[in-house]
């Protein structure tokens, strides 16, 4: 067994066990009291999940294995100095644990190079799809394409026994991650440069050959790149993305099946499409207004009016997040170290004066600050990605990393199939007035 595999397993197996020791000595223990108003508004706030990569504070933000944003960014290491951390780190963080050494994230680099080819039929599945068919739409569906090459299927099929689960889907989640860049890169290319692919090199890390790819070689695209993909790594469980695929996972469903489902939830507005539809909207008024400089009372003006129309202000609002996302402030010192003069950014920052205090006098609103997608398509569009119905694709990219780490671990812990209990409305309504009517709803 290769080294990483061999720490994780080590570090998994204890927490298994720990696992296994709560649940038989405190299963009947109280954890929480549920409001009828949690179950009506997305079942926000009830700890339902167990999820060891991340955790999500309100007011905090996100920290990754106890890690914030900022902490990553000075503690994972890099290919310079100047440089942002790798990607590779963050997934060792997730998995093990531990902050890696410089050469773990090596080895971790030249293990994903080497389980990166994709078999063709994966890419035979996207030039199936017709060219008005979204890129999120055809990630999704080339993910699922490559479940001929599950590994704990095939051991599923063999008759492994149960305990063994966790090493081919460690397999799976390696392969499957390692793939990613090039089903993503193949879909850009595709699609807005003619079908012209890149092949990928080998020495380069996983972000990097991603960019590569995709036709981008500089020095300051793969630093974006790096930062994009630690940023978006994670978010805990419950998120629609990462509960997809953990509900999916849950009745033994492979990797890729799982994953490809979360991918479809990904691709929702209120979710990971909100990094194509902030630029979108912003792209929309300034054609609307006829100028890439608008003043403050222009822009105000603007999104009042798109909440006139019963329509979100994008990259703005969050379902647990009640302050600025520290991925956003990441994303704006990025810009601010790296990026003078661009339009687009100008217009992001000044949306970050504006907006809060419109949304605020709504009312209603819970959280007026923005979220990560608020600035993540500035920074893609200000070196070139200008295509950002592709946005989400480069999202979903990064989201494996958090999302199948745990994966990997719901099998070490031997999670059961979820299978939360639904009643008619009529049930809640009679739970809460105290009576029993036959009035259906
Ligand atoms: N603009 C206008 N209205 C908003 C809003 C926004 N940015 N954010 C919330 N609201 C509205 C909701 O639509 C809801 O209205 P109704 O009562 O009429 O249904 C009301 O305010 C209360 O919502 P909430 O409790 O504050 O927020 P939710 O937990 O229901 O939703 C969302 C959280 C992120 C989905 C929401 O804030 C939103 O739609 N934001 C815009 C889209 C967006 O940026 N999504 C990306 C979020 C981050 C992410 O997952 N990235 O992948």
């Amino acid at each position: 067994m290769e080294y990483i595999k061999y720490r994780f397993f080590q570090k998994a197996s204890k927490c298994s066990k720990e696992f296994q020791r709560i649940k038989n000595e405190h299963a009947d223990k109280v954890i929480a009291e549920v409001t009828l108003g949690q179950v009506l508004t997305g079942m926000k706030g009830i700890p339902l999940l167990v999820t060891d990569t991340s955790k999500l504070d309100p007011n905090e933000g996100i920290r990754f294995k106890g890690y914030s944003i900022p902490e990553l960014r000075e503690k994972l290491p890099k290919i310079s100095s100047t440089g942002e951390p790798l990607p590779e780190g963050l997934f060792y963080l997730m998995l093990i644990g531990e902050i890696p050494t410089h050469e773990d994230v090596m080895n971790l680099s030249k293990d994903f190079a080497t389980r990166a080819h994709v078999p063709q039929h994966v890419f035979d599945v996207i030039d199936a799809m017709p060219m008005n068919s979204r890129p999120m739409t055809q990630f999704s569906a080339a993910i699922l394409a490559m479940a001929t090459e599950s590994i704990f299927q095939k051991a599923y099929r063999a008759g492994v026994n149960k305990k063994y689960y966790w090493d081919s889907t460690y397999e799976d989640v390696m392969n499957l991650i390692a793939r990613l860049p090039r089903v993503a890169a193949y879909i850009y290319r595709r699609n807005f440069y003619n079908n012209e692919q890149i092949e990928p090199n080998p020495r380069l890390d996983w972000a990097g050959n991603l960019a590569h790819m995709m036709g981008f070689d500089s020095e300051d695209i793969r630093r974006l790149f790096r930062l994009y993909m630690v940023i978006h790594a994670d978010h805990e469980g419950g998120n629609v993305s990462a509960h997809t695929a953990h509900l999916v996972g849950s009745a033994l469903s492979n990797p890729y099946y799982a994953y490809s489902a979360a991918m479809t939830g990904l691709a929702g507005p209120l979710h990971g499409f909100a990094n194509q539809d902030v630029i979108h909207w912003i792209s929309q008024m300034i054609e609307d207004l006829d100028t890439d400089k608008p003043t403050d009372e222009q822009v105000a003006t603007y999104c009042k009016k798109t909440l006139e129309e019963g329509r979100v202000i994008p990259g703005y609002g969050h379902a647990v997040l009640r302050k600025t996302d520290p991925r956003f402030t990441a994303q704006q010192d990025f810009a601010e170290k790296y990026i003078k003069d661009d339009a687009m950014i100008d217009i992001v920052n000044q949306l970050y004066k504006i907006v809060p205090p419109i949304l605020s006098n709504v009312g209603k609103i819970k959280n007026p600050w923005p979220n990560v997608d608020a600035f993540s398509g500035s920074l893609l569009y200000h070196y070139g990605i200008e295509e950002y119905t592709f946005y989400t694709v480069l999202f979903g990219v990064s989201r494996a990393l958090g999302v199948l780490a745990s994966f990997v671990n719901d099998r070490v812990y031997g999670m059961p199939i979820e299978r939360p209990t639904s009643h008619p409305l009529e049930w809640f309504r009679d739970k809460v007035e105290g009576k029993k009517s036959n009035k259906k709803c």
